[in-house]
């Protein structure tokens, strides 16, 4: 484990490397506990660099076993070697030499699960951001770039696989059972893009012509068994590779693109040069075991590995200040591909509704940076909400704001430029600067200050002067260590919405420029005016959610019920109703507060009967309408002295005057939906399910509920379905006979199944209330949990921390306390899945008094363990300032 050092490290001090590494050569001879690694790199001296410059390799944990330069062993004088550094003080004078390392590493215990780790007997790497290091000795930053040959060597028995990046060349069997392969990948590229993959796995085999006509072999890789629940992923990884050509003229570029699946990973996948090693969560899947979720998720990160072919290895960073510039730009591009794949409009909500729930309260918070930082102590922690999703935001605004064409072409010259080359934001934004001749330097903020930008507006028509005006005012709240901010080019898409949802035309207007449905807002005031216009426009403001802001505006409750049923832009249309629903949440809450049974008004619980049952929409749209703010979504927009039980009964209350107010038509809305057909995991279908789901949800809270939801929960023919009964069953309905019957069921039906009963731990750990604290504690002693495995972690100690607001929130501080404990059991073993569980308690400071000073002694009590490591140490200390 890296202690911390306390090190900061700044983006004005890059300064690049006084040497290169063109090639490296890596011998693996693979063995649990003693592989031995020999590195042979080709190490340059930068033109201009003086001879007397030492070379300083990063490591972290290495045991170095021999270093020779030129073929000649060093002498022990001649270098000095410490787990985490090599320094040759005094390299040879010529330009250019070769140096040889021996490490020998232990694959076996390496529970932080970077660097060569063991996953299930199946030996794989994790090298973003700075695992390489662990691995052998090396300039571990990604503006080194190196061509890589990579030879490996296992007793085959053991490891019948031999896989690296790049194109195979060459393979070979010893007498002695062992065996070897060579990979050699062409393409220069930075360490974290290294990988390694060794074992007994099962192989789903496919093929890709390119447009230019290459024949590419593609493989997915599982545990052996497994390989008929791969087919899924297979399919996502051909459409992803048809749509780069298509939607970015990106072809593939190498004879193989290999994906391979392991059951202990950090994240969700990893896009390694020609290897993508992906946690098996996103690539297992079939009907019985995965949900509709699932199957989306699988395809947005198949997806996003495979674009980052292009947005990240062949055009990578300059520095891990510039990882959005890999990530953003490939999160925009996975967005994309999931809209042309499945409904545009319902996909974007379900972005919008994902960034407000992890990005606003990141950058609401203390743990608020830019999606380009300037500082980090630990970079794995900047693996962020605001880095990848926000990040994605800025290039769709880009995007909106040059338009499509001059977007693409911006594009294509980012591609042309800067293949090849590890790149800044700053070398993104000039592109784009180039193709259209405009200045982005204020947009640039975007990337430079953090905080969510908040819009106030509001408006007046004068009917004689047919004027309608605008008053829009800009502020941006203060973050750490940025308290003064600078105003921002904030591009709002809108529209002026007449009787039965028209559009209003207007002549001319004045105060901001207004481009194809975008008032550009550069300044802190403006007030906008539009003449010509003939009636009292209702006014549809950051329609498709054209700028990752708030929105303060002083509108009537009838402007917004009219665009919940009128507003032609579905996502504004969506919002107005979701504003609705927050509004009377709100109200609701501080009546709870006060003591009071909450009262609600027919309308709304009218218009939802109105949408779920209205036809001309999508299924998956009214589903998305109906699902009302989480608890979170809520805590959110109340923004201080939460007390997440009231918020948690005036939602209840809501959902409960929606379905008795709507009972017969849900109903039938419900037996409607009933699917007999075979499965699809298709859009449209997927649609039906959820909101046949979701009127489940509703008509559960009604008398006869549970036995509605055991009916739905036997009688399901496909996980998603089954999901959502256990979980409506277990959450509503517990305690109940029937809940504990599913349950149990559950548990039988799939136990030996990992990532299923990962479902039964999460819907478990999201059971409302105090006492769900003590059923965690239970379930971390089931046979089926491990501390070290992260997918089990998250699944149940991270749902419970960051999903059930009543649970862990408990007044008595219980799950504040279960949590101290829990993150540091972790950390002994994975600082980073440690750190990222610590995020959860980053809005304390929005809680009551009471909670909050139970959390932050749950806090300290982490920030006060010895010897904390880097990842957590960074989180704990700027949750605390
Ligand atoms: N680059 C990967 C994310 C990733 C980052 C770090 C990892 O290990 C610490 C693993 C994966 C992506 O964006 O998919
Ligand atoms: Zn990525």
């Amino acid at each position: 484990m890296r202690t911390d050092t306390g090190h900061v490290f700044k983006l004005e001090d890059y300064r690049p490397s006084d040497y290169l590494i063109p090639k490296t050569s890596l011998d693996f001879r693979l063995s649990p506990d003693a592989t031995r690694v020999t590195a042979l790199l080709t190490v340059e001296r930068r033109g201009g660099v003086a001879t007397s410059a030492p070379l300083v390799l990063d490591g972290d944990g290495l045991t170095l076993l021999g270093v020779a330069i030129d073929g000649h062993a060093l002498a022990p004088a001649d270098y000095l070697a410490t787990p985490d550094q090599l320094t040759i003080p005094k390299p040879p004078a010529a330009p250019r030499f070769e140096l040889r390392l021996e490490t020998e590493i232990a694959p076996s215990s390496n529970e932080a699960l970077m660097g060569l780790y063991r996953s299930s007997n199946v030996y794989c790497t994790q090298c973003e951001a700075e695992g390489f290091r662990r691995i052998t000795y090396f300039l571990d930053r990604p503006d080194i770039l190196s061509v890589y040959t990579v030879r490996i060597e296992a007793p085959h028995n053991e490891a019948p696989l031999l896989l690296s990046n790049g194109n195979p060349v060459e393979s070979g069997v010893f007498a002695d059972g062992r065996h070897f392969a060579v990979w050699h990948d062409p393409f220069p590229k930075p360490s974290y893009l290294f990988a390694l993959v060794a074992g007994a796995l099962g192989k789903v085999a496919g093929s890709f012509t390119t447009l230019s006509g290459r024949e590419v072999e593609l493989g997915i890789f599982v545990e052996p068994g497994k390989e008929r629940l791969a087919g899924y992923a297979m399919d996502a990884l051909k459409r992803s590779m048809k749509w780069d050509e298509e939607a970015f003229g990106r072809e593939y570029d190498l004879d193989v693109f290999n994906i391979v699946a392991v059951s202990d990973f950090n994240m969700g996948a990893m896009e390694n040069k020609g290897l993508n090693i992906f946690n098996d969560k996103y690539v297992l899947a079939d009907e019985e075991t995965a949900t509709d979720a699932d199957f989306a998720n699988i395809e947005a990160i198949i997806a996003h590995e495979y674009f980052h072919n292009w947005t990240g290895n062949r055009i990578t960073c300059r520095d891990w200040f510039q990882l959005c510039l890999k990530e953003g730009l490939t999160v925009y591009r996975d967005h994309e591909f999931s809209a042309d794949q499945r409904s545009r409009a319902v996909k974007r909500i379900a972005e919008v509704r994902t960034l407000r729930a992890h990005q606003f309260p990141e950058d609401q918070g203390p743990l608020a940076h830019p999606v380009r930082p300037r500082r980090y102590r630990e970079i794995n922690n900047f693996y962020t909400a605001t880095v990848y999703e926000k990040g994605s935001e800025v290039v769709r605004m880009i995007r909106t704001i040059l338009g499509p064409e001059v977007f693409r072409a911006g594009m294509d010259l980012y591609f042309e430029r800067h293949d090849g080359e590890a790149a800044t934001i700053e070398d993104f934004l000039k592109v784009f600067e180039d193709v259209s001749g405009r200045d982005l330097a204020q947009f640039a903020l975007w990337y430079h200050q953090a905080g969510t930008p908040n819009l106030t507006v509001s408006s007046s028509y004068n009917a004689a002067a047919k004027a309608f005006t605008l008053e829009i005012e800009q502020s941006v709240p203060p973050t750490p260590s940025e308290s003064r901010k600078r105003l921002m080019h904030i591009p709002l898409a809108f529209g002026l919405v007449g009787a039965g949802g028209k559009p209003i035309a207007w002549t001319t207007v004045e105060g901001a420029t207004v481009e194809d449905g975008v008032i550009h807002i550069r300044k802190r005031r403006h007030t906008v005016r539009f003449s010509g216009v003939s009636e009292r426009p209702s006014v549809s403001l950051n329609r498709g959610f054209s700028a990752p802001i708030t929105l303060s505006v002083q509108q009537k409750a009838d402007d917004q019920l009219f665009l919940a049923s009128h507003d032609s832009d579905s996502f504004a249309r969506w919002q107005a109703f979701n504003t609705l629903l927050t509004d009377v949440l709100i109200a609701a809450f501080r009546q709870v507060l006060g003591g009071k049974q909450p009262a609600f008004t027919v309308k709304l619980a009218e218009l939802a009967g109105r949408i779920a049952g209205d036809e001309a929409l999508e299924p998956a749209y009214r589903a998305l309408a109906l699902s009302l703010p989480s608890e979170a979504d809520i805590a959110r927009e109340i923004g201080k002295g939460i007390d997440p039980d009231a918020i948690f009964g005036a939602r209840e209350a809501l959902a409960l005057a929606i379905a008795a107010a709507n009972r017969e038509s849900f109903e039938a809305l419900y037996l409607g939906l009933a699917d007999n057909g075979p499965f699809t995991p298709d859009a449209a279908s997927a649609g039906r399910r959820a909101l046949r789901n979701i009127l489940l949800d509703y008509l559960s809270l009604l008398p006869e509920g549970a036995a509605l939801a055991a009916t739905h929960f036997h009688s399901a023919t496909n996980m998603t379905d089954r999901a959502a009964a256990l979980t409506v069953l277990a959450h509503r309905h517990a305690g109940s006979r029937q809940a504990q019957e599913a349950l149990a069921g559950f548990e039988a039906r799939y136990r030996g199944d990992a990532l299923v009963l990962d479902k039964w731990f999460l819907i478990q750990a999201g059971v409302p209330g105090p006492q769900t604290v003590d059923k965690v504690r239970a379930l971390m002693q089931h046979p089926a949990f491990s501390i070290a495995n992260p997918n089990r972690v998250r699944s149940l100690i991270g749902t419970f921390s960051s999903a059930n607001q009543t649970g862990f929130h408990g007044a008595d501080g219980q799950g504040y306390r279960f949590f101290a404990e829990t993150v540091l059991e972790v950390e002994k073993r994975n600082p980073q899945v440690a750190a990222r569980l610590a995020t959860a308690l980053r809005s304390w400071r929005s809680l009551e008094p009471v909670r909050q000073d139970k959390a932050r002694q749950a806090l300290l009590q982490i920030a006060n363990a010895e010897n904390l490591s880097a990842d957590l140490r960074d989180i704990v200390e700027r949750t605390l300032a």
